[in-house]
């Protein structure tokens, strides 16, 4: 607070003369009543906890407000729409974000001010909402803000996790996991909607009608009740909607006998089944219970969203009468977000036929024009495939369903396609192996969607090269590529205003912030002294406050005049967290070696790395833990800690990104060519002047096109490549560079601690022995890798030099907004077309 935080609410606003001030007053006034009309907390208190639920619950009136406008209007004009199916959404905070959307910055910060406190203290107190695990939910969370920012007829469905994503401690141990709880309290942006209930079945059994038809009866029943989360455009008044289910039972559910017999498990069975369901974000799925849990939530999703598609459908119609089926897919657009809500498919088809009388063709037809597939990763172990017995046990009638899709494209291919007789067995949605029958999503999703894409150049190219290939064979115009995208407010106006302010400056406009292309304006100037000292400072203020949070978090006191290299991602033995790990140590080992005067010609580095490991995931929480251990030794070192620190950032989420990714001057991109699909942390730092070390991988590719490639520290083999030096790796013809072998050596001296890193490090050597054949190529790599590193730092030391690359890589970055990527898809593969609220 400002000196004296206020604990007790003022008793009166006075109001000033010019609007902006009547705005405060109006808005701390609102805050006010929420404070003391709120049922959440006593209203003698008015801590900062109770201001941010206060002022959350005030932006919110003007959110259901500009919602339900959007909701007429879009009923009004009958569009066609969007509904966006994804298991995951990484929404993070939402505070700023509305306040900045909504351009009621100065507003909310002088009315909170009047009220004893800053708006950006009350913004720290907000939880981040994690209802996804990395790159794939924070993707739908940005599409949300472009869909809403663009005007476009579309929405969001998800589930409402009541646990999102572990928070992660570090300990002796290395990484611990312990229960998110974003809904502790309460959420002030979700909007209960008791009037939306779908029931949803599983199990049962298939009953066959005199007429032939058929219906799927008896098992549980649980209902689906929608929240929505209002998303708000940014300087429009289209406020669009995510809405997540939350799975429950009827109160006619409980046996109300045996709970008097004192049976209460017995008694509230289905309750506890349903509570189960939206529980936790990706339940661990090794045993069969866990699969079974997973399947459920997948259905539950789909079926849940595509009945209240269907009966929006119908809400909608504007003649008299019902609705001609075969509009459908002319109103209706359903995008799913990787093979996790597959089982629309089959719901659809389901629910056209089954409940609505449909025969198979007429079903089909409207089906297969409505949903399309993004794949968002070509890991084999990512590709979804479904056991045949449990599908045939908690969802009887899709079974069917999915057999009678495959029959009838494995009888097509086989009336057309000769020449593809012996690919059918791996063409086909079933995969009948007597050992292990299953049901191949990927495959059901690619024959039953109009249109199927990748999320980078190269990777929808790999896509069709390789894994779709024989099906590119078949429809050779249903692959697209659409390259992923990020929201520059989020991501640059709202966490980085320094730089923003300086970009609107130079560009004598803001409207960059909706036309990121403008951002090439700044080319002309990359050169600049004036800017590139503007440019510093708003780079050194960003890195302080970043200092500031690391000390705060870890304890470590960093330097921030040192050069701040940052990998931030998932921890995965592809991502190659390993690789940095072991040219850190390299490097130290090397200044260890040096004579005092050598080192001060060195460049000072601090080295971030922050991720979350899967919980069962062995070798990923060895690198964790060995990041750490590594930290610790760096960091004492009285030789070497003013030359280099080590940072393991803690619980890598949205807001920390939000933190780093505005203080960093180097990021890490240095996955396997070929194996990561795009990455989306790349254009985030990027578009904040950060430059990049990476490999020719994913968006990478396109990025180092855009900003340049001498504003891109390149290294690495490619794609095409990888399969011939995996065959020389276990060949035994790779021959490995001294740095590399020193590296490890120095690891294994135990350096770094009593902790037994032979395992990892047995990962990176060939086929003999313990090793597992350095499946990633990180032996192969290492020297390229570190010999970027060494041009890193050469370049570091020329400062301008160095400046005008960072700009250029903003400048460059016009492309990577997902503004240019969700319209894309719309008029690409939704063909939906924008309808601004008047
Ligand atoms: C991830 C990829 C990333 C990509 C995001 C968003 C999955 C299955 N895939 O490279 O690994 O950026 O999707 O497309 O999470």
């Amino acid at each position: 607070a400002n000196g004296k935080a206020a604990t007790s609410l003022p008793e009166k606003i006075s109001a000033k003369a010019n609007p902006e001030a009547n705005e405060a007053t109006e808005i701390a006034g609102n805050i006010i009543y929420h404070a003391k009309y709120s049922p959440h907390f006593s209203p003698l208190k008015f801590g900062p906890e109770q201001a941010l639920y206060a002022t959350a619950e005030s932006l919110r009136d003007r959110l259901i407000q500009l919602w339900n406008e959007t909701y007429v209007h879009f009923n009004k004009v009958d569009p066609k729409q969007t509904y966006y199916l994804s298991m995951e959404y990484l929404q993070g905070r939402a505070l700023t974000n509305a306040i900045g959307n909504l351009n009621l910055q100065g507003p909310y910060a002088d009315a909170l001010r009047k009220l004893g406190y800053e708006l950006e203290e009350i913004a720290e107190q907000e939880k981040d909402a994690a209802l996804g695990n990395g790159g794939l939910g924070r993707l739908a969370s940005c599409f949300l803000d472009s869909m809403a920012t663009l005007n476009l007829p579309a929405w969001g469905y998800g589930l409402r996790y009541r646990h999102g994503l572990f928070k992660q401690i570090i300990t002796k141990k290395g990484q611990e996991e312990i229960p998110e709880d974003w809904l502790e309290k309460f959420s002030p942006w979700e909007i209960v909607r008791h009037d939306v209930v779908f029931p949803v079945r599983f199990f049962g059994q298939v009953q066959i009608n005199p007429d032939g038809s058929r219906k799927w009866v008896g098992g549980d029943v649980v209902q689906a009740l929608a929240y929505d989360v209002p998303i708000p455009g940014y300087n429009t008044k289209n406020t669009i909607s995510l809405r997540l289910w939350e799975a429950k039972a009827r109160a006619e559910d409980l046996d109300l006998f045996q709970f008097n017999e004192g049976e209460y498990g017995l008694a509230a069975q289905l309750h506890s089944r349903a509570q189960q369901i939206c529980t936790v974000l990706y339940p661990g799925d090794a045993t069969e219970n866990g699969k079974l849990l997973r399947l459920k939530q997948q259905f539950f999703l789909c079926s849940a969203s595509l009945q209240d598609i269907i009966s929006r459908f119908h809400e909608r119609r504007t003649t008299e009468g019902s609705r001609k089926w075969s509009e459908f897919p002319s109103k209706v657009a359903v995008q799913m977000n990787d093979t996790h809500p597959t089982l629309a498919i089959p719901e659809l088809m389901r629910l056209l036929m089954d409940e609505n009388g449909l025969g198979w063709d007429e079903a089909w037809d409207v089906t297969s024009r409505t949903v399309a597939y993004t794949n968002h990763t070509v890991l084999p172990e990512a590709l979804e495939k479904w056991s045949q017995s449990l599908m045939w046990k908690l969802l009887p009638r899709h079974m069917e369903i999915i057999e009678e899709i495959d029959k009838r494209f494995v009888q097509t291919i086989r009336d057309t396609r000769v020449d593809l007789e012996d690919k059918i067995s791996s063409l086909s949605i079933l995969d009948n192996n007597p050992q292990k029958p299953v049901v191949r999503m990927a495959n059901l999703c690619v024959v039953s969607s109009h249109t199927v894409n990748g999320v980078a150049q190269l990777h929808s190219d790999i896509l069709k090269a390789e894994l779709f290939a024989d099906y590119v064979s078949i429809w050779p115009n249903k692959f697209q590529n659409k390259t992923n995208g990020i929201t520059p407010r989020r991501w640059l106006r709202f966490c980085s205003p320094e730089l923003s302010d300086i970009i609107t400056k130079w560009l004598k406009t803001d409207k960059w912030i909706t036309d990121l292309d403008l951002l090439t304006g700044l080319r002309q100037f990359a050169d600049n002294e004036e800017l590139q000292s503007e440019w510093a400072s708003a780079k050194t203020a960003n890195k302080k406050r970043l200092a500031q949070y690391i000390e705060r978090v870890t304890g470590v006191s960093i330097d921030p005049t040192s050069l701040f290299d940052i990998q931030v991602k998932r921890i995965h033995e592809y991502k190659r967290q390993l690789m940095n790990i072991l040219g850190v140590i390299y490097r130290f080992k090397k200044l260890k070696e040096m004579k005092p005067e050598e080192r001060k010609k060195t460049v000072p580095r601090t080295v971030m790395i922050g991720g979350k490991a899967f919980a069962t995931y062995t070798n990923a929480k060895r690198i964790v833990k060995l990041v750490n251990d590594v930290g610790d030794v760096v960091n004492s070192d009285p030789e070497v800690n003013e030359y280099l620190k080590v940072v393991f950032v803690p619980n890598y989420n949205v807001t920390v990104a939000e933190m780093l990714i505005p203080g960093s001057e180097l990021s890490q991109h240095i996955s396997t060519a070929g194996m990561e699909a795009s990455g989306t942390s790349n254009m985030k730092f990027a578009l904040n002047g950060c430059l990049i070390i990476g490999t020719l991988d994913g968006a990478n590719v396109e990025i180092r096109e855009e900003v340049g490639e001498e504003n891109f520290f390149l290294f690495g083999a490619t794609a095409d490549q990888v399969p011939r030096l995996r065959k020389e790796r276990e060949d035994g013809l790779f021959k490995p560079d001294p740095r590399f072998e020193e590296a490890k050596q120095f690891v294994k001296s135990g350096v770094f601690g009593s902790y037994d890193y032979g395992p990892l490090l047995d990962s990176l050597e060939g086929n003999t022995g313990f090793g597992r054949g350095d499946y990633f190529l990180v032996g192969y790599d290492f020297p390229s890798y570190m010999d970027a590193q060494a041009k890193v730092d050469e370049a570091y030391k020329d400062r301008k030099g160095w400046l005008k690359m960072s700009i250029l890589s903003t400048a460059g970055s016009g492309k990577f907004s997902s503004d240019r990527t969700i319209a894309q898809y719309a008029k690409e593969i939704w063909n939906i077309e924008a309808c601004p609220v008047p």
